[in-house]
């Protein structure tokens, strides 16, 4: 069979890794989305929710994300998001954090999209309406059964039977991410000492966070829905997320159809999970690493060299 010419080198198929041709791209780019998601946070010392980090004591981060896990033992749920309450409040947010918000001062149509609810980009100042929180927060606090929602709540424990040994457990999530035994007996938590809510007397309160199968913020979606209709979209930032969990996911696509390249910022490469971004191709970029270091990297045309407010940064 006759061919049509030598076959070009492999790497011209797939993402380019070349900071420069990012660069061009980027100074290039009038309207920019960026999806944002664990990885994103690993820097500050916060867990992932799948592969290596994904374990709170014996349990599977994922599994007790469910109004499900809630309703069956709603104690374990609410110790597991006191847990990550504590730990998002000693953490601080890291370079990769600022590089957005500086991104997002400098380019009015940046638009962060984040999955995460530590609230470290807040903490960071990312300008609030260049800022989407599809999963909500873990400072607000809603009730079960009513529309009551009290937001930015930042008490240490939230309540006092929810106090827990962060060392302990931070020692415990270790061993249990490193794939050692960590059968922990979690001291149950009877729903009625549990706080309820002021509002309807009734409903128990939880975190204010996107559980599976529950609906993403009505009022953020269609926001981010008028800003991808608006007009092309010129580059599609994601980090360090598996882009695996929808409607967020899709989100990928959507720029896509509006014209975006896509640039995946991920500890994992090609072999690794990157869901609706695993399809990156000619014209898409792949930066492998560590999000913190890499984005003040390849945002450095748009923000310069970045600088971290002293005391508030890692
Ligand atoms: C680094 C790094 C470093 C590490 N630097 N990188 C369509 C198809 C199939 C299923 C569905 C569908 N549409 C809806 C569904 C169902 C479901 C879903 O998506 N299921 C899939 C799992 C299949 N979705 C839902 O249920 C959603 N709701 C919904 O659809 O409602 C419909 C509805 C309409 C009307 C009425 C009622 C219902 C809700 C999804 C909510 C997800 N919630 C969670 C918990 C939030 C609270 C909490 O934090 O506890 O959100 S689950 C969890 O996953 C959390 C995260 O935000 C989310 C994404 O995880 P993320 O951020 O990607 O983390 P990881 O761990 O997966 O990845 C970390 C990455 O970082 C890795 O790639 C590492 O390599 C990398 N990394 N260190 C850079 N230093
Ligand atoms: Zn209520």
């Amino acid at each position: 069979m006759a061919t049509s010419g030598p076959t070009p080198p492999k790497s011209s198929y797939g993402p380019s890794t070349d900071i420069q041709e990012f660069h061009d791209v980027l100074k290039s780019s009038k309207r920019i989305m960026a999806l944002c998601g664990a990885g994103l946070s690993a820097a500050s010392g916060l867990g992932t929710f799948r592969g290596a980090g994904g374990m709170w004591r014996n349990h599977k981060a994922t599994a007790l994300a469910t109004p499900e896990a809630f309703e069956r033992d709603p104690g374990l749920v609410w110790l597991f998001y006191s847990y990550r309450r504590h730990m998002a409040l000693q953490a601080k947010p890291n370079a990769g954090h600022y590089a957005l918000v500086e991104a997002s001062k400098r380019m009015r149509s940046f638009l962060t999209m984040s999955q995460n609810v530590d609230g470290l980009s807040q903490r960071a100042k990312h300008p609030r309406d260049q800022l989407k929180l599809l999963h909500g927060s873990l400072f607000d606090i809603k009730c079960f059964s009513c529309d009551y929602i009290e937001l930015n709540n930042f008490d240490d424990p939230f309540h006092p039977l929810l106090a827990i040994d962060s060392d302990e457990d931070a020692r415990l999530a270790a061993a249990a991410n490193n794939g050692e035994s960590t059968k922990v007996k979690t001291k149950p938590i009877l729903p009625k000492n549990l706080p309820h809510c002021p509002s309807c007397k009734t409903g128990l309160l939880r975190p204010g966070v996107v559980w599976f199968g529950e609906p993403l913020p009505e009022d953020t979606v269609a926001e981010i829905d008028s800003f991808i209709d608006e007009d092309k979209v010129d580059l599609m930032l994601v980090i360090g997320t598996t882009a695996t969990v929808y409607p967020a996911a899709g989100y990928v696509d959507e720029a896509r159809k509006k014209g975006a390249r896509v640039a995946v910022v991920n500890m994992d490469g090609l072999d690794g999970e990157l869901g609706a971004a695993s399809n990156l191709k000619r014209g898409d970029f792949l930066f492998q690493g560590d999000a913190a270091k890499i984005l003040p990297e390849i945002l450095k045309p748009l923000i310069g060299e970045l600088k971290i407010p002293e005391t508030e940064g890692v």
